[in-house]
């Protein structure tokens, strides 16, 4: 490997020394390796080094040029920010693509990231950062972006592979997550309802990140507060909404998103409310009211969809997100149903915090 992640530095034109490499492993697709140099002039420096995942992203020079109209265009509004800065072959591409794969490389920001937080604080400032991110992009016209991943958050076509997996059922698991299947079937219906909404023209089309993980942002070490927003491969047109539940589902809970036991998987009404607050002051009025209206719809179906995708992907055999041990996409996408119960125990507490923090 280090062969060849000092190959991938040559080719981005990195001057110095390669000292040492670590591989970061946080993220279910692509793989990522921390690379440390030794520039001409004695100062350490650190890259950051992605194999992109060509199964999950087909056409991964699209995601780049997304990628890069976006932080283009935030680093022209306000150059103070800091955004990813990736590093060009000679022929100017912030790309390599080779027989090993399709790599790229960007600065390392000092940082630290969070899988679960239990500080409020942190929290709000990484709903602050989805929140700017947003502002930053309200004015962004979105049909600018490559759609790079087809019917990403189509809850109903998502609903039709799981139950043409469960039928095939290609690995003779389907029996095992027959209670799982039932109850999604019986909720199916406002499963859609954003889709549906969307369809009808409710919702606005705007730029989403698509992944707004709380480690998806980097945190300043001291002072806890956002940095950076990262991982912008899903970057694409969508529904704000979407990006928001995506947080919640995700950040709004103690545990770990493929924990084993459920009784200790629980949605945190604090950390919603603080998220929630962090998100809409970062927004700064750039939602609208029906974007407004159905936030707390987004955390539960962008929960529940995350579920079906795991579940699909149990039932395929693990082909799409990595697993590292036997079960694990079933694990996470009961982690996802659990959390979806105990947002409809507080469905109206979650309405009551948006309406506090909504702008009037
Ligand atoms: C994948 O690899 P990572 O962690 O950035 C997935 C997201 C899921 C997430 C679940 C392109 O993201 O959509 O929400 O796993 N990315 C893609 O942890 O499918
Ligand atoms: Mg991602």
């Amino acid at each position: 490997m280090e062969e060849k992640l000092q190959q991938v530095c040559q080719a981005f034109c990195i001057e110095g020394a390669f000292q040492s490499y670590e591989e970061i492993k946080v993220g279910n697709v692509n793989r990522t390796y921390k690379v440390n140099y030794l520039r001409p002039d004695g100062r350490p420096k650190s890259y950051i080094i992605q194999a992109v995942n060509t199964f999950v992203f087909k056409k991964p020079v699209e995601v780049m040029e997304n990628i890069d109209k976006v932080t283009e265009y935030i680093h022209a509004k306000q150059p103070q920010r800091t955004v990813l800065h990736f590093h060009h072959t000679p022929d100017r591409k912030i790309y390599l693509f080779d027989d090993n794969g399709f790599w790229r490389l960007f600065n390392y920001i000092p940082s630290t990231t969070y899988n679960t937080c239990s500080d409020l604080e942190v929290v709000r400032s990484a709903g602050e950062a989805f929140g700017e991110f947003q502002m930053l992009l309200a004015d962004f016209d979105a049909q600018q972006l490559y759609v790079t991943i087809p019917d990403f958050h189509d809850t109903r076509k998502r609903y039709q592979k799981l139950l043409a997996d469960v039928a095939e059922d290609p690995m003779g698991m389907a029996a095992q997550v027959a209670e799982e299947v039932e109850w999604l079937k019986s909720v199916q219906e406002q499963a859609c309802r954003l889709t549906d909404l969307y369809e009808a023209g409710q919702l606005p089309l705007r730029v989403t990140h698509n992944d707004t993980k709380l480690n998806n942002v980097l945190m300043d070490r001291k002072s806890g507060e956002g940095v950076c927003v990262i991982d912008l491969d899903t970057v694409m047109p969508g529904l704000s909404i979407n990006d928001f539940g995506d947080s919640i589902r995700f950040g709004a809970n103690h545990c770990a998103e493929d924990e084993k036991d459920l009784s200790k998987v629980n949605f945190d009404l604090s950390l919603f409310e603080v998220y929630t607050q962090g998100f809409l002051e970062g927004a700064n009025g750039a939602l609208t009211q029906a974007e407004l209206d159905y936030l707390p719809w987004g955390a539960k179906l962008m929960t529940l969809e995350c579920g079906i995708r795991f579940l699909t992907d149990y039932l395929e055999g693990d082909h799409y997100f990595r697993t590292h041990r036997e079960g694990q996409n079933l694990d996470r996408c009961r982690t996802q149903f659990k959390l979806v119960a105990d947002m409809e125990n507080q469905w109206e507490a979650m309405k009551a915090v948006v309406d506090k923090y909504r702008p009037n």
